[in-house]
């Protein structure tokens, strides 16, 4: 089991409602996370592009675009043994249908609208997680928070 790091964001359809923010905020603590970053944030479109530029090519890049540059979000930086599949396994599948009909416990289960309004992001692999925390933390330095001397602790 090793400490890793992963990149999770609640997405601008479920920062607009309090009740599910808090509810979301509370899955993170319930499933033995650590918060080691967290910040509010709104996209530019140009952002919104940037980051998901492997989409470009697909159906529904636009729409994704669009919807993430639409209001405030919330990135954290979560820290766990294995977090990164943790983080993906709680979210559920991406698309709604399925993540109602084969997840309904996961956060998309409960809380997706739509394919697209599908209210949590989290990497998809130590290299992504890598690209991604500094995507949106970019004073965040890695290496030194792997080789702190203090404990971790739940914040
Ligand atoms: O990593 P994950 O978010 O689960 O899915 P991706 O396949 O990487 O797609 C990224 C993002 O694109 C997804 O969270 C919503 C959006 N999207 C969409 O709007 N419509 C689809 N049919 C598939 C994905
Ligand atoms: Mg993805």
């Amino acid at each position: 089991k090793v400490l890793q790091l992963t990149l999770a964001v609640i997405k601008p359809d479920a920062v607009a409602h309090p009740v599910m923010m808090e509810a979301l905020h509370q899955k993170i603590l319930d499933n033995n996370f650590v918060i080691v970053r967290c910040k509010d944030l709104t996209w530019r479109r140009q952002d919104s592009e940037q980051f998901y530029a492997e989409h470009s090519e697909r159906f529904f890049y636009q729409r994704l675009v669009e919807f993430m540059s639409s209001g405030p979000m919330r990135a954290y930086i979560l820290a766990r043994e294995d977090a990164i599949l943790h983080w993906r396994e709680l979210m559920g599948p991406t698309k709604v249908f399925r993540a109602k009909y084969t997840s309904p416990a996961s956060l998309r289960g409960q809380f997706g609208l739509t394919d697209t309004r599908n209210t949590t992001h989290g990497s998809d692999s130590v290299e992504s997680a890598q690209r991604e925390i500094s995507f949106f933390f970019p004073d965040f330095c890695m290496k030194e928070w792997m080789e702190r001397k203090e404990p971790l602790f739940r914040s």
